[in-house]
């Protein structure tokens, strides 16, 4: 079992798609263990992209992601971090697949809708700067064995 951190981003709450991702991703049959809406501030900002650091769109990116609410969620499942990867699509939307989210929804590489942990450290790196450990919860579906 594998936990995955997501971020709707900015672009995604303003043009009122949160909820059609959010749902993209429940049908898929992983489990919301996290989530909560807010306004990351620069600091925030600055940590969760710090492999970024230096490069020239780094400043943009952070300056992007803080300008307004976003949706910071843990996901829940077997291989959890490679498929949502997936569902999102490359980078740049242009270049995405139809079929993924970024594919479907994006144009640019600055508003490309969704982040995604893409690997297992990274994923508990960015788990923990978002949420405390009593945010994440445990809970058993009763549906589990059938997904
Ligand atoms: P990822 O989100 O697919 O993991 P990363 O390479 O980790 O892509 O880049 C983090 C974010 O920075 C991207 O989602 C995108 O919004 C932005 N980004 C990456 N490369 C560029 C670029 O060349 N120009 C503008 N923005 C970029
Ligand atoms: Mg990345």
């Amino acid at each position: 079992m594998e936990q995955t951190f997501v971020m709707l981003k900015p672009e995604t709450v303003q043009r009122g798609l949160a909820g059609t991702i959010v749902q993209r991703i429940e049908n898929k049959g992983f489990r919301l263990v996290a989530m909560k809406m807010m306004v990351i501030d620069e600091s925030l900002a600055n940590k969760h992209y710090a492999e970024h650091e230096g490069k020239d769109f780094f400043p943009e990116l952070v300056q992007h992601i803080c300008s307004g609410p976003v949706v910071a969620m843990v996901w829940e499942g077997i291989g959890a971090i490679a498929a949502i990867r997936s569902m999102m699509g490359k980078t740049n939307p242009l270049e995405a697949t139809p079929g993924t989210i970024r594919g479907d929804y994006g144009a640019t590489m600055s508003r490309n809708m969704i982040h995604g942990s893409d690997a297992i450290d990274s994923a508990r790196r960015e788990i923990s700067l978002f949420f405390k450990d009593d945010e994440v919860l445990t809970y058993n579906r009763t549906i589990a064995h059938w997904i």
